[in-house]
């Protein structure tokens, strides 16, 4: 049993500084730590990270997919390896938190485990996967989603809002995109578990006063373009009864999207995040609109039935107002539930140190979506201040981070000597 009572404080004070400094990798021309996927301010960071995990004693390698691997042999080296890790990059505007304490409690926990002198018997991979954030192409999880064999040469074709492809930002990044595709862990040796550390970004931990959540499933999501297209006027001039207004068929269909996220049954939210004129001249009745939105639900069945429920409103509203509409729909991920037996090992894990927990279901997404592609997976949440992140004010005690680093570990090496049966 791993006793990680008297290392907490030591842990929390190396783990808030590992925080802090790679916080300084930022692009500074934005607002808050912004460490956008395929940015300078994001291939710096890379250094710094495979020095850390270097530094953790690991065996530190970058695959083609462009996710950073450490490797902390097993006395094993047969038995399927047991992974862990998140990302480091950010959304535009981000905070310090999300993802970087998946990488950073991580080595934390490896730090922990060579601290009380226990070897595992199986390899441990700890991974900082590349550009988990939804990026200026549309598709999140970019490094997870590849090793899963979940990303295909068409995303490669996939471009941003300049016309640039996906597949030419890998090549700037010095990555090789065909080597991308052909990067599928899949194909070498299986898995035993995956479990990644995460901050849960929203209050609940908060309001209940739990320092542990451990993740029950992990939300789905439906992403949609909407192209309005209406008829391009004098703004002056052109009678308010006899417009094709693009722009506002495109703000009721954003009212749409907000009804449908606050009518779901269960769980659901849904978030128009973009709208663009194609015109930029104040005096004219847009014509060209495209708005940008989501939607996400751990609720299988009702997420399934958004696509047909927002185009039929959206459409009928915009033929009122004599306006075209146009949907690209495209689903980020489906509905992915956390394997049972690790839950019940993280569970027990918890309740061993005395770390109070509830089950939870996840909003966000994670790389755990796709890991969960090639091995049982498994989730655990520390609490974030005041339910905020994607900002700058995202925030969670060091302290906490190192509750769930014990967590964590504890867990590891728990389902190092656990079998799981397949999820049903
Ligand atoms: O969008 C998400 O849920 C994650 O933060 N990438
Ligand atoms: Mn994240
Ligand atoms: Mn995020």
């Amino acid at each position: 049993m791993l006793d990680l009572t008297d290392q907490g404080q030591e842990a929390a004070e190396r783990l808030g500084d590992g925080v802090l400094e790679l916080a300084t990798y930022r692009d500074t021309a934005r607002p808050g730590w912004t460490r956008e996927v395929f940015s300078e301010a994001y291939r710096e960071s890379r250094q710094w990270v495979s020095e850390r995990m270097a530094a953790a004693g690991l065996e530190v390698q970058v695959d083609p997919a462009g996710n950073i691997v450490g490797r902390l042999a097993g006395t094993d080296p047969n038995a399927p390896a047991l992974v862990t890790g998140s990302h480091t990059d950010t959304v535009d505007g981000g905070g310090r938190f999300d993802g970087v304490v998946g990488v950073l409690g991580a080595l934390e926990a490896v730090q922990l485990l060579r601290e009380s002198g226990q070897r595992l018997s199986r390899d441990l991979l700890v991974v900082d996967f590349l550009g988990e954030e939804s990026n200026a192409f549309g598709l999140s999880c970019l490094g997870s989603r590849a090793i899963a064999g979940e990303l295909n040469r068409a995303d490669l074709d996939r471009q941003d809002y300049r016309g640039a492809s996906l597949g030419q930002a890998y090549r700037d990044f010095g990555l090789d995109p065909g080597a991308v595709l052909q990067t599928r862990w899949a194909r070498t040796a299986p898995l035993h578990a995956f479990i990644e550390l995460h901050i849960e970004q929203g209050p609940t931990l908060e309001q209940r006063q739990l320092p542990l959540g451990i993740v029950t499933s992990i939300t789905g999501i439906e992403r949609l373009v909407a192209t309005f297209t209406g008829s391009p006027d004098h703004a002056g001039t052109r009678p308010m009864n006899d417009r094709k207004d693009a722009m506002v068929a495109a703000a009721e269909a954003v009212l749409s999207v907000r009804r449908e996220g606050c009518g779901a049954p269960n769980h659901g939210v849904a978030t128009t995040t973009r709208i663009e004129s194609e015109s930029r001249s104040p005096n004219v009745v847009p014509s060209l609109v495209r708005m940008t939105s989501e939607v996400r639900s751990v609720d299988n069945g009702w997420l399934s039935g958004v696509r047909g429920r927002l185009a039929e409103e959206i459409l009928a509203n915009a033929r009122n107002l004599g306006v075209d509409v146009e949907f690209d729909w495209s689903t980020d991920n489906t509905v992915v539930h956390a394997h049972a037996g690790i839950h019940d090992v993280a569970a027990a894990a918890a309740d061993a140190v005395g770390i109070p927990w509830m089950p939870i279901p996840s909003g966000a997404t994670h790389d755990a979506v796709h890991m969960a592609a090639l091995a049982p997976m498994g989730m655990i949440f520390v609490p974030s201040r005041a339910g905020k992140s994607h900002c700058p004010e995202e925030w969670t005690d060091f302290a906490d981070i190192a509750t769930g680093v014990g967590a964590l570990a504890q867990t590891l090496t728990r389902l190092d000597r656990t079998e799981l049966n397949p999820q049903p």
